[in-house]
């Protein structure tokens, strides 16, 4: 009997990658007053005032802005709740989420 030797050719190899990030972003619209989205962003998204009045005045001049980037999971929940802080005051204010390319 001969005897055999055998040369494995693969290597295991485990890949693992960082989740992607979703980023929050904040539309424009006609009817939420500056004071109220100013508001949300501050205690939804812990702004200061001035940061909470920059995104504001982003999203007031071009349509949208990006607030802050986070999981999936976490960037869902935070764009929802800030929303339906809006809805509960009637406003028409809108968070949407997008992932990073
Ligand atoms: N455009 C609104 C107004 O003039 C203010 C506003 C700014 C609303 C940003 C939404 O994301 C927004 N009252």
């Amino acid at each position: 009997m001969t005897d055999t030797t055998t040369t494995p050719r693969t290597k295991d190899e485990i890949k693992v990658e960082r989740p992607r990030l979703h980023k929050v972003i904040l539309l424009n619209d006609d009817y939420t007053p500056r004071e109220f989205v100013v508001t949300v962003l501050k205690s939804e998204f812990r702004m200061s005032e001035s940061q909470a009045l920059r995104v504001m005045m982003t999203a007031h001049r071009r349509g949208a802005c990006v607030v802050a980037v986070f999981t999936k999971d976490v960037a869902e929940a935070k764009a929802t709740k800030a929303t339906d802080a809006a809805r509960s005051k009637g406003y028409p204010l809108l968070f949407t989420t997008e992932p990073e390319e």
